[in-house]
């Protein structure tokens, strides 16, 4: 049974996560917790960059990062599902994606950031990352994810679980439409919610 090396709170983990079940894989993928920041972790053997999500296939082989995965779900599953076939509605799909990795990925340094010691913490590094957030949402709230699902609607509903989780939902009160459609996705997504924190 293939292993997916994750943490509960990681965005990119659940979003491979929701993808697998969405792909019926969800049953067929071992879960085991990693820890990112363990020199003696066996991730670092498995992922040279030591992150999470990594997958390790029955052959031993290993597949990251998250997009990968995810692709790998999809040509497993058939191809064209997720991440569809039609060219103009992958490419927005695969765009949707690196929107929701990309608010992951500024989320997270703002976090690192605040983890440093407060003399080498900078604000104006802070500042540039919250501002792709604030874009990156707004974009969103004036045109949230339409259509079937597809890997950018999980990703963007990952990166707003994160963003939950992390810095209490602040972005709720400004983005009522992006709400809406996240309420939306959790009820017509079940994986949403069983892969929450
Ligand atoms: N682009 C990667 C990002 C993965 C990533 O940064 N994961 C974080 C956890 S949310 C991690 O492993 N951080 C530990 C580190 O960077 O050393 C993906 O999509 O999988």
């Amino acid at each position: 049974m293939p292993i997916l090396r994750y943490s509960a709170a990681s965005p990119y983990a659940r979003k491979c996560r929701i993808a697998a079940e969405l792909l019926g894989f969800g049953a067929s993928l071992a879960l085991v917790g990693a820890d990112t920041t363990d020199p003696a972790d066996s991730l670092r053997a498995q992922n040279p960059l030591g992150k999470v999500p990594t997958l390790i296939l029955d052959s031993g082989e290993t597949i990251y990062d998250s997009r990968v995965i995810c692709e790998y779900f999809d040509l497993l599953a058939g191809g064209g599902k997720l991440i569809p076939a039609e060219p103009a509605v992958r490419v927005a799909a695969l765009t949707l994606q690196s929107l929701g990795d990309g608010i992951n990925d500024a989320a997270l340094l703002i976090r690192y950031e605040a983890t440093r010691p407060e003399p080498l913490r900078s604000s104006d590094w802070i500042a540039l990352q919250a501002g792709k957030l604030d874009r990156a949402l707004a974009a969103l709230d004036a045109a949230p994810p339409a259509g079937p699902v597809t890997i950018g609607h999980v990703a963007v509903a990952a990166a707003l679980g994160y963003l939950d989780l992390r810095f209490e939902g602040a972005w709720r009160a400004k983005h009522p439409a992006l709400v809406a459609w996240l309420d939306a996705f959790a009820d017509e997504v079940p994986a949403f919610e069983a892969t929450r924190l």
